[in-house]
């Protein structure tokens, strides 16, 4: 049975890369669904997989086994609150990107992307893109926003994709890997892949119908072959549609704070070692919220997702 590579995945329908090259348009076979397992795509673009070819135009090939995944980033699907949705599997990291304005990603969102990936064992970086087009106090929300991430441990670049800065920097970073690109629609994902290679020319919004919104240009998940950079090992991107609101899935109350490693690293400096760092005395972490060593807008998401505050809920402060 050939093995091969999901390259796109658009709900029933997913095209394979064969290991020989061949291209494959398949649907999952029925009974493919993992014990226990609630997702609405029960495969995933980066997943690999057994497959039966499809062997004409006319036919469809289809997926029988789906191989172990070293990691996958999942989010809470937006219409059946309970069910996951796999976004990509098998990745050596993920590409946040964000922006401060025209469309201006919330720290909340940010948070827990990042606590998701350190869940799921998904290395991640922070690009903030669209650095080109800031005003004087978008300049200090860009400052500000930087530092939070670089001072909680996280790398963190600025780009501007459709200028064509920084995007050398970005080529190094994914060399040789398989790289997801996730963040809000409108943020410049699909711009930033056609920086690093003009050849994949994906569709992006047309400058002309921008409004600073997002408007869900890319459709679905698509890794691509970067034919730009040579090296050893091919290089991968995943592109992905927009995503507007993250639900957590699965996380315990009492590992939520090991995923901020600003605050995992405190840990063992407070009294208690089951610690939630909401009202115990002698608590590290939010001695260091108050003497500004953790970012109050880290600490805030933490306690947000304590208690199950939903990023978009009316009871936010933000
Ligand atoms: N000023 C400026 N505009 C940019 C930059 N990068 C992208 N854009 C513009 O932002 C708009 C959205 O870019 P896309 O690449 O389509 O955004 P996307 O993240 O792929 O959006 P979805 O596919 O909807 O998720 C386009 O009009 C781009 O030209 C940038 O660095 N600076
Ligand atoms: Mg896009
Ligand atoms: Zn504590």
């Amino acid at each position: 049975m050939p093995t091969g590579l999901v390259m796109r995945s658009t709900g029933s329908r997913y095209l394979v890369r064969s290991d020989d090259g061949s291209m494959h348009e398949c649907v999952a076979r029925g009974n493919l669904r993992i014990k226990g397992w609630k997702s609405t795509n029960p495969v995933a673009v980066g997943d690999r997989v057994d497959h039966l070819p499809q062997l004409s135009d006319e036919e469809v090939g289809s997926i029988i086994e789906l191989h172990d995944r070293t990691n996958y980033l999942v989010r809470r699907s937006v219409n059946l609150s309970h069910h996951k949705h796999v976004i990509a599997a098998n990745l050596d990291q993920a590409l946040l990107l964000v922006t401060v304005a025209r469309p201006r990603t919330s720290y909340g969102f940010i948070d827990r992307i990042l606590v998701t990936a350190e869940t799921y064992q998904v290395p991640v970086v922070v690009v903030v893109n669209k650095v080109d087009d800031l005003d004087e106090e978008e300049q200090e929300d860009l400052i500000e926003l930087v530092d939070t991430y670089q001072e909680a441990g996280y790398k963190v670049l600025m780009t501007a994709a459709l200028q064509g800065r920084g995007v050398a920097e970005v080529k190094k970073l994914i060399a040789g890997k398989v790289t997801l690109v996730v963040g809000h629609s409108g943020v410049g994902k699909s711009t930033l892949i056609n920086a690093i290679d003009p050849e994949l020319d994906l569709h992006t919004l047309e400058i002309s119908e921008a409004s600073g919104k997002g408007q869900h240009t890319t459709t679905n998940a698509e890794m691509y072959e970067v034919a730009a950079i040579t090296g050893d090992r091919p290089t991968f991107i995943i592109d992905t549609p927009g995503i507007k609101g993250f639900g957590l899935v699965d996380l315990e109350a009492s590992h939520i704070g090991d995923q901020f490693p600003e605050m995992f690293r405190l840990k063992g400096d407070c009294r208690f070692n089951d610690c939630l760092h909401k009202d115990e005395p002698g608590c590290a972490v939010r001695k260091a919220v108050e003497e500004g060593a953790v970012a109050e807008s880290r600490y805030r998401s933490y306690i947000d997702m304590l208690n199950g505050v939903e990023e978009d809920s009316p009871y936010r402060l933000d």
